[in-house]
């Protein structure tokens, strides 16, 4: 099974994570990773730090002579603002900003300064995820599965997606938008919203659709509730911070028409089981159906906003605007590459647990001998039977 866990500050000298799980063999090398960290590091809506950081990766165990050894494998991202925080004295922060980790960081950990809430609850730390969800998505496309993603609405501007849109054409056009829409009208219309916020001195939130195409029919479980792929998803799309929301398909959507509207209906195509719609999003009673998974996440706007917020400073127990933290104006675009990661993950746990194996060389015989949705793979016995509990 794949396990990470990820260790460091927004402004510490660097960010680790350990990867365990990922099988021996794998090809991996750092550009496979700097290129997902640059991705994240791209969108219009940053504050300044961006323009201080160029993550790159530093792979310290686990990889050798460009392959995975099937041990944990180590990663390190240098923080470049460390360098202007190391030697500073802080001032006290003792105001929490409404909507942030810092009232309730304080609460759960007995912190007697906020800033230690701060540091551990920033969206920096999303960095070491995106550097595990990259080699996930390596390992994916061993099998040809492709993720990729895109904004849907920044603040109360929405794209009109249709649904016979080719993805990869979708993936292609939000890389080369700086709000990563891939509709242009509407990217110029979501860009301008973010210069707006700016100068209102506020924030913006929105919604992302990430997409995984290619993932074989069968992962994932209707047995138990802590195995259903689809609250893996939402679960692990609601861990990204800021992100509030989840659904698979349109869900939201969906919950307001008729069951005939909705359900996706099975056809047979030349020995395949086929869906002409693709409703429930790719996946059918928390296993994946073999059509694209579909979520879309939606995102708060920031918690540190330019405009003081109402709130109390704990030292003086006065009422007390909060202050201004450096922060971004809206990072939805940059939240994309990091929901792309986290399915990639989830992604890459549920092939294994179906898989098995501890060398690429294993799971690739066994892939191919996983079930299809074709009819010769489902014979039925056809008979009459009995519930046979002695
Ligand atoms: C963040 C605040 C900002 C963001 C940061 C997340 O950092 P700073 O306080 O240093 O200006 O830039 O995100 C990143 C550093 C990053 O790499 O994405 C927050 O409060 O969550």
């Amino acid at each position: 099974m794949i396990r990470f866990l990820t260790a460091g500050e927004s402004h510490g000298p660097a960010l680790t994570a350990i990867v365990d799980g990922i099988p021996a063999g794998l090809a991996l090398t750092l550009e496979d990773i700097n290129r997902e960290l640059e991705r994240r590091q791209q969108g219009y809506g940053s504050g300044g730090r961006m323009q201080i950081e160029k993550d790159t990766v530093m792979i310290t165990g686990g990889v050798m002579n460009g392959l995975t050894t099937g041990g944990p494998i180590a990663l390190v991202v240098q923080n470049r603002d460390f360098k202007n925080w190391k030697e500073k004295e802080i001032p006290a922060m003792t105001t929490p900003r409404p909507g942030h980790a810092d009232l309730t960081g304080a609460i759960k950990y007995g912190y007697r300064d906020l800033r230690l809430a701060l540091e551990r609850a920033s969206a920096r730390e999303t960095t070491m995820r995106v550097a595990v969800g990259a080699i996930c998505r390596k390992l994916l496309a061993e099998f040809g599965i492709v993720i990729g993603g895109y904004t849907v609405q920044i603040g109360d501007v929405q794209t009109a997606l249709t649904s016979d849109t080719d993805y990869l054409a979708r993936f292609q056009a939000a890389e080369a938008s700086d709000v990563r829409c891939p509709d242009p009208q509407v990217a110029e219309a979501m860009h301008e919203a973010i210069r707006q916020a700016k100068i209102a001195k506020d924030t913006l939130g929105g919604v992302f659709e990430v997409v995984a195409l290619h993932v074989p029919p069968g992962l994932g479980s209707h047995v138990q509730w802590d195995r259903k792929l689809d609250a893996k998803i939402v679960a692990a799309m609601v861990s990204i911070h800021a992100m509030k929301g989840a659904e698979i398909g349109h869900a939201f959507e969906n919950a307001g028409k008729s069951g005939s509207q909705v359900h996706d209906e099975i056809y047979l195509e030349d020995g395949r089981l086929i869906r002409k719609t693709n409703r429930a999003g790719g996946l059918e009673g928390g296993i994946t159906t073999g059509e694209p998974i579909v979520v879309r996440v939606a995102m708060k706007p920031i918690a540190t906003i330019l405009q003081a917020l109402q709130s109390v400073n704990l030292a003086t127990g006065e009422p007390e605007e909060t202050t201004y933290e450096r922060s971004d104006f809206c990072a939805l675009p940059r939240a994309v590459p990091i929901g792309e990661a986290m399915l990639a993950i989830v992604l890459a746990q549920a092939l294994l647990e179906k898989l098995g194996g501890d060398s690429m060389a294993e799971l690739y015989t066994r892939f191919q001998q996983l079930r299809q949705a074709r009819l010769t793979d489902l014979p039925m016995d056809n008979v009459v039977w009995r519930f046979g509990y002695e």
